[in-house]
């Protein structure tokens, strides 16, 4: 198609050519693929369709009602869930819609302090999840940096929460929902799963599904699901009334129907035998990513992963490289990362002493567990010469010649 608008069309072309040519590692990103990005750039976007299947504000509705239902249908089935909700407009409304749904102002809620891996929504003071609900955070332990679910148990008892949230976005390993149900169901709590990071791994099967333990799961469909941009809600039969309510009329407006649509397509090619293939690839090619990582002397949290993601401590590669610095030299390289904080960085988080590398979309494009140890070697070299353009040229060199061998948008 030929574009009259060359100026926003050439900056579509060279981000495309920029995901074609250099590594994605970001643990929250992923490549769509192109019947995704088809039904999200489709005439669906005309629509105005406040309200849900036949149950709308505006008229000509009948194939929007169709889509919508198809993707409602499609994620119930692919997760076993009682209802689901399929129009928030990213993971922090969902999780925005879940807590109106439940909650009233100044109710105590525990979630993971963002410092040890949570996220802004989970109760952070400068988020509405912080400003509005009374939250206490609860971490790692200092000594296998894993969950310690005794402190959950503990504070539990002490804070007396409604609702207990679990999931995280910097934690490698699995979060054990049956677990925190136990916990809940004993301080008489609600149970919501932040399934954010890893629902494609739940979809996939290497991962414990939630949603036979939570009230509540939500997600966003762009990261390990691979769909297009957005949340989801996924709640037991007798929230279902309450969790419409809070997303519509609630907090959202009209619904993103081509995106919604776009997540049905997603549902349908995540209930392949291909994607369950997918999401053990993404775990095996993290493992081997955390081994190669190591012979270098990166320091993973908790000593590994069994999820996507992977945080490295840079203090054992160079106590003086912070994770701020190592993702400008990496960026120089063509290695796209997130600098984040490790469990009690003495760094602030604009600066924080560690990297948070992801295996969804490296593994989309098709690299196994052969290409996770060539890019440690790549990401060491770059580190340890980023002082010297030549060692950057050589390494983004490499990482040209990798990414030419697995290309997501040929
Ligand atoms: N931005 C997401 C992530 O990278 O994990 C969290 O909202």
């Amino acid at each position: 198609m030929k574009h009259r608008d060359t100026e926003l069309f050439e900056i579509i072309q060279r981000e495309k050519t920029r995901q074609n040519t250099t590594l994605q590692l970001i643990a929250s990103e992923n490549f769509a693929s192109e019947e995704v990005l088809a039904a999200a750039g489709s005439v669906l976007t005309n629509k105005y369709s406040e309200g849900y299947p036949s149950k709308r504000y505006y008229g000509g509705n009948i194939h929007i009602d169709e889509s919508e239902s198809l993707a409602i249908w499609r994620v119930k089935k692919l997760f076993g869930a009682e209802h689901a909700n399929v129009q928030p407009h990213s993971g922090a409304n969902a999780n925005m819609a879940a807590y109106l749904a439940v909650l009233q102002p100044g109710d105590t809620v525990l979630g993971m302090s963002l410092d040890h891996g949570g996220h802004l929504t989970h109760g952070s003071p400068v988020n509405f999840s912080g400003i509005i609900y009374n939250f206490a955070g609860y971490g790692v332990t200092e000594s296998d940096e894993r969950i310690d679910y005794d402190n959950i148990a503990e504070l539990a008892r002490e804070k007396q929460p409604k609702l207990i949230v679990a999931g995280s976005t910097a934690y490698p390993r699995i979060i054990q929902p049956d677990l925190i149900r136990k916990i809940a169901d004993e301080v008489g709590a609600l149970f919501m799963f932040d399934a954010a990071h890893v629902a494609g791994l739940i979809a996939g099967g290497v991962y414990p599904n939630p949603v036979e333990y939570a009230d509540i799961v939500t997600f966003t469909n762009h990261k390990t699901m691979r769909g297009p941009r957005g949340g989801t809600i996924l709640c037991k039969a007798e929230l279902a009334d309450a969790i419409d309510k809070a997303v519509f009329p609630g907090l959202q407006g009209g619904p993103l129907e081509h995106i919604i649509s776009a997540k049905a397509v997603s549902f349908f090619e995540a209930d392949t035998p291909e994607f369950k293939n997918y999401a053990a690839q993404i775990v095996k090619n993290a493992q081997a990513f955390a081994d190669a990582l190591g012979t270098h002397n990166f320091r993973l949290v908790s000593g590994g992963t069994d999820t996507h993601l992977l945080l490295v401590d840079l203090r054992t590669f160079d106590e003086e490289l912070s994770g701020k610095d190592a993702q400008i030299v990496l960026d120089k390289a063509g290695i796209t990362t997130n600098k984040n904080t490790v469990p009690d960085d003495p760094r602030s988080p604009f600066v924080a002493s560690g990297l948070r590398l992801g295996t969804p979309a490296v593994t989309t494009a098709g690299m196994r567990e052969g290409e996770m140890s060539t890019i440690a070697d790549l990401m060491a070299e770059a580190l340890k010469g980023r002082n010297d353009e030549a060692v950057l040229k050589k390494v983004r060199a490499g990482v040209a010649d990798l990414c030419a061998k697995f290309t997501p948008y040929p």
